[in-house]
């Protein structure tokens, strides 16, 4: 059943509950350390996405299904490539990297990946994905040969998000990278959001209760953390 976009509409418009998206990169992942790893995430988790910017052949199934025996929470694949795109998974984000120039992220690796999603019983989300600075060099910014939006001109990351949403994107996903030294300002979240009426995420450098809770009240509807649950230290920070 085709329901993770509902499910995220429906809290959106209930203003509840706020939505934490709990990041696994299939690379980094050990099957020995799952049950570890989801008594730390936090009760409040309400999605798990699974992607890298490089992943290698068969780690992504192997990494949802291990996730399934675990746990009742959706699994949304939140791919680097075409090559990360499972049925294992609840749902896609089909991610256009619309922060940047390269047709291979814009639509080229869009297309390659239909002949197997076109059999596939897998719901598909439309994602505008917007990189923005966050301080340092990422993977996102490396494999794709694209430079992030500048933190200090708003009007472009508002512009750039609109674009999405008037091309049909069912959310739009403001990204400061895997591992960002700062995250994507409230100022710039809030902006944002206001100007969309489509589901806003935000994800890159959250690693404290305090930023995920600056996040929500600037008006992010999902967040997404990855680093500080590798790193076991979401809650010490
Ligand atoms: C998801 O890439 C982020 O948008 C995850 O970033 O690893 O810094 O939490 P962190």
């Amino acid at each position: 059943m085709k329901q993770v976009l509902n499910g995220i509409f429906e809290a959106v418009e209930n203003q509840r509950p706020q939505l934490l998206a709990v990041l696994i990169d299939p690379d980094k992942f050990e099957e020995k350390d799952i049950a570890r790893f989801f008594k730390q995430i936090p009760v409040i988790t309400t999605h798990i996405f699974v992607g890298g910017s490089t992943v290698e052949a068969g780690k992504t199934e192997a990494c949802i299904r291990a996730i399934k025996n675990h746990s009742d929470l959706p699994v949304i694949i939140f791919p680097g490539d075409h090559s990360q795109v499972t049925s294992e998974a609840d749902a896609l984000l089909f991610l256009s990297l619309l922060s940047g120039r390269n047709p291979e992220y814009l639509i080229e690796q869009q297309v390659r990946s239909i002949r197997r999603l076109r059999n596939m019983d897998l719901e598909i989300i439309p994602t505008g994905y917007i990189l923005v600075d966050g301080g340092k060099e990422c993977a996102v910014q490396r494999v794709s040969k694209t430079a992030p939006l500048c933190q200090k001109e708003p009007e472009v990351i508002v512009d750039t998000a609109l674009a999405g949403q008037y091309s049909g994107k069912r959310l739009i996903y403001l990204e400061a990278g895997s591992g960002a030294i700062y995250p994507v300002g409230p100022e710039i979240i809030s902006l944002v959001k206001n100007a969309l009426s489509v589901p806003l995420i935000v994800g890159g450098g959250i690693r404290s209760k305090e930023q995920l809770e600056l996040a929500y009240e600037a008006g992010a509807d999902m967040v997404v953390i990855g680093t500080a649950f590798e790193n076991g230290n979401f809650f010490n920070s």
